[in-house]
């Protein structure tokens, strides 16, 4: 395969509600596209990289400037053996995992819309449709919280994750318990903002049997995240720590995740994503999908990576409505608490050209070979 042209696409969308999470809030949606141009035809990726480095260190001028620089160049030098083959050749660059896989998910998408394939059927999707949770950010106050969880509820969402940090934890998740009952699926996200001083607080989140707590201390700290998963009884699942499946290994053999939240983008693409969901399978750990707040571009390729047989909890892969008036592709709808797996070839959906020109930021990078 040859791929004669990379445009990167900065956008921006309006999120219908602002979302707040440890590290701040966000009240749109700075996004960049991918659109390559092979021989075989056009692919399109997204990137799930952030305005700010706060996530991640990746952050959209730096996915930009690492594409330009290195990672576009290396792609357009010669013929390529399709996306299997752009990991490996994007090797020399440390990281920049987002970055990485936008690259790889467009030409996925451009390879196979040419076979006729879709991404679920390649990566070896057993479901046509997925269960869907819901990410809530952190809300002004209780009451204003729960009219937002009541809406999902009411929308069918079959499970709430609550963003926590210090201050708002204890007493939203016990608000949000008592709204949805006992048989709730209930799970939070700390996005890294409490330490191992916090232990006997997180503890008390026992009380209200959550399906899991995600990420609760810094990236690098896989050990604490062992310590903590002996000391309470909620599960506990890392997300920003795993950035590939041997990181994800060695931390379900440290005992530091008994629950692993999978996001193509933060591993380096659907390609390794795949290969984690299989060593998570291989060991009987339950896995689901994470979301970045993506457009339908990047919301079809995990809802496909999502209808793999080791996905066993409800994903962040909301309809699109929950974060946007108006999507880049036709919307993804909430069916039953449950999203449809698009079976077109690639990912199934049609990117909008007119609204990608319409919300651009810029004009496209055209990078090109020679
Ligand atoms: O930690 O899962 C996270 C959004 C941006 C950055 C990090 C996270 C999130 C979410 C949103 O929780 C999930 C979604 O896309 O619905
Ligand atoms: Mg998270």
């Amino acid at each position: 395969m040859r791929i004669h042209a990379i445009e990167l696409h900065r956008i921006g969308m309006p999120l219908v509600r602002p979302f707040e999470t440890s590290f701040g809030v966000q009240t749109s949606r700075e996004v960049l596209l991918v659109h390559v141009r092979t021989d075989v035809g056009d692919g399109w990726g997204e990137c799930v990289a952030g305005v700010d480095p706060f996530y991640s260190s990746e952050y959209v001028s730096a996915v930009e400037d690492v594409i330009r620089s290195y990672l576009a160049p290396a792609l357009l030098a010669g013929p390529i053996g399709g996306a299997a083959a752009v990991a490996p050749l994007l090797r020399f660059v440390v990281g920049h995992r987002m970055a990485k896989a936008a690259l790889e998910a467009a030409i996925l998408d451009a390879q196979l819309r040419a076979d006729g394939v879709s991404f679920g059927s390649h990566f070896g999707a057993t479901r046509d449709r997925v269960d869907c949770g819901v990410s809530v950010g952190i809300s002004p106050n209780i009451s204003t919280l729960l009219d937002e969880v009541q809406t999902y509820v009411d929308q069918g969402y079959k499970r709430i994750k609550l963003k926590i940090k210090p201050g708002w934890d204890l007493e939203p998740v016990a608000a949000v318990r008592d709204l949805l009952g006992a048989g709730g699926l209930l799970q939070v996200d700390a996005n890294t903002a409490y330490t191992l001083d916090d232990v006997a607080h997180l503890r008390e989140l026992d009380a209200f049997h959550l399906l899991l707590i995600e990420q609760p201390f810094v990236e690098e700290d896989i050990g604490a995240h062992a310590v903590l998963a002996r000391a309470i009884e909620t599960p506990v699942c890392l997300d920003e720590s795993i950035v590939s499946t041997s990181v994800a290994v060695d931390a379900i053999e440290q005992g530091a995740t008994s629950i692993v939240n999978i996001k193509a983008g933060r591993v380096g693409g659907y390609l390794e994503a795949v290969r984690m969901h299989g060593a998570c399978l291989t060991r009987g750990i339950p896995v689901w999908c994470g979301g970045m707040l993506e457009t339908g571009i990047g919301r079809a390729a995990n809802v496909a990576l999502a209808a793999l047989p080791g996905f066993t909890l409800p994903g962040d892969t909301s309809a699109s409505d929950r974060y946007f008036a108006e999507d880049v592709t036709e919307p993804f709808l909430l069916d039953e608490g449950t999203l449809p797996v698009p079976t077109g070839p690639g990912t199934g959906v049609t990117v909008r050209t007119g609204l990608v020109r319409d919300w651009a930021l810029r004009e496209p990078l055209v990078l090109s070979a020679g």
